[in-house]
């Protein structure tokens, strides 16, 4: 078996055939079957691959601030593949200033085989933690930055590439303001040829009464109005997904993520609506890009499933109240107007049933705060809702506090 050889060594000298060898697709195996995207293609490409400069021209001659904090770059990952893995770990490395990334943090989600994150112990600046059982993506993401020794966490995904200056103006917008958390334009890797596409860069992060995330095309008047200066930050409702730089300090003020979420998936949702509704604001930030791969099906299994959303979220409400964040009507208004929201056509009445349990007002009709009750059977506090909203909560979508504790004031959109 290996040995970790543990003198630490510059990203250039890791040697890549050595750890790619040993999970090589073999002949007749499907290059699919691990990953969902074709590890055949990936593991054949330099673990320092030049990728297209997709960024706007404007972005080339900018200066960006020289006095920024270093940040703590956290990439959680579970059976990742290792090409795909090493390209995330040698980008950021490559393509950010030195001075600029104090650690990367790789959580190891309880990989089959511990070496996968271990033998990438030893390149520069890289530290490895693993769980000793599936946590899924929140607790292992709440566990990198907890143990972040930076001001500033960057958080990626592990199979991204970062592009040209991609760090700069991220942490430049966190560093005038902390109550900023911003994103990159996200780059498409293509999942079959791994090629690297740019992205439009008119797309804001949106979402549908199914709570599942989706890309909204900036309206003409947007477009317009961004006309005179091309690169100026997007105020966005939604982040995608895993590619954020955040305040560490606000992160542990605005409650992390919520611990009590199992699965992979519906985060972002719920650190959007979290943020917005309490007081900060999210950003796309054109001049940063960085490229990950889609895939249309998730590899990974879910233990645990959807099962104790409904009895988790009390903390979390409280969490609200403290923070005084506001309703979902506010953000709603002012953050999201794009947003349609059902008619007469698209509702459907009847309680939630989880169990034994139902969601309840508990009588807090003012406030619009949602709990869990005994199933009576007899409407009353056992609210009517929107059954698209309903299916989300169904689906385990976590994010569905944020949307609920205005259930009864959007019944008033009808
Ligand atoms: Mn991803």
């Amino acid at each position: 078996s290996l040995t970790i050889p543990m003198a630490v060594v510059r990203w250039q000298d890791f040697d890549q055939d050595l750890y790619l060898g040993a999970t090589a697709v073999r002949p007749g195996q499907d290059p699919y079957a691990r990953n969902k995207f074709n590890q055949v293609e990936s593991d054949k490409l330099r673990m320092d691959r030049s990728v297209p400069d997709t960024r706007h021209d404007h972005c080339r001659h900018k200066q960006w601030r020289t006095d920024l904090s270093a940040s703590s770059v956290v990439i959680t990952f579970h059976n990742e593949a290792r090409s795909a893995l090493l390209r995330t770990v040698v980008s950021v490395l490559k393509k950010s200033p030195p001075h600029l990334v104090k650690e990367i943090i790789l959580v190891d989600d309880y990989s089959d085989n511990p070496e996968d994150g271990a033998l990438l112990g030893k390149i520069e600046k890289v530290r490895v933690l693993r769980n000793d059982r599936r946590e899924g993506l929140m607790r292992s993401r709440v566990r990198g930055a907890d143990a972040a020794t930076a001001s500033v966490l960057t958080f990626l995904d592990s199979h991204c590439e970062c592009n040209e200056h991609w760090l700069e103006p991220l942490l430049e917008r966190v560093a005038e303001d902390k109550t900023r958390v911003v994103s990159p334009i996200i780059d498409v890797i293509n999942m079959d040829n791994f090629q690297y596409v740019g992205a439009s860069a008119d797309l804001k992060g949106g979402f549908d009464w199914n709570l599942v995330f989706k890309w909204d095309y900036m309206t003409l008047e947007q477009r317009r109005a961004r006309q005179g200066n091309p690169i100026a930050p997007i105020k966005t409702p939604m982040i995608a997904g895993g590619l954020f730089v955040m305040d560490k300090n606000y992160f542990e003020e605005l409650g992390k993520y919520d611990m009590m979420m199992d699965v992979w998936g519906g985060e972002n949702l719920e650190i959007s609506f979290r943020v917005w509704q309490c007081g900060g604001s999210l950003e796309i930030i054109p001049c940063s890009r960085v490229g990950h791969v889609f895939r249309k099906q998730h590899p990974y299994t879910f233990p645990g499933g959807s099962g104790t959303v409904f009895a988790s979220i009390q903390s979390r409400l409280e969490m609200k109240k403290r923070l005084g964040c506001k309703p979902f009507k506010w953000y709603l208004e002012n953050v999201y107007p794009e947003l349609r929201v059902p008619d007469h056509q698209d509702i459907a009445f009847g309680a939630l049933q989880q169990g034994q349990n139902c969601l309840d007002t508990l009588g807090h009709f003012a406030d619009g705060v949602v709990g869990v009750y005994e199933c009576h059977n007899a409407g009353g506090n056992q609210v009517p809702i929107q059954s698209k909203v309903l299916n989300s909560l169904m689906s385990g979508v976590a994010a569905e506090h944020w949307v609920m504790d205005s259930a009864v004031t959007l019944g008033q959109f009808k």
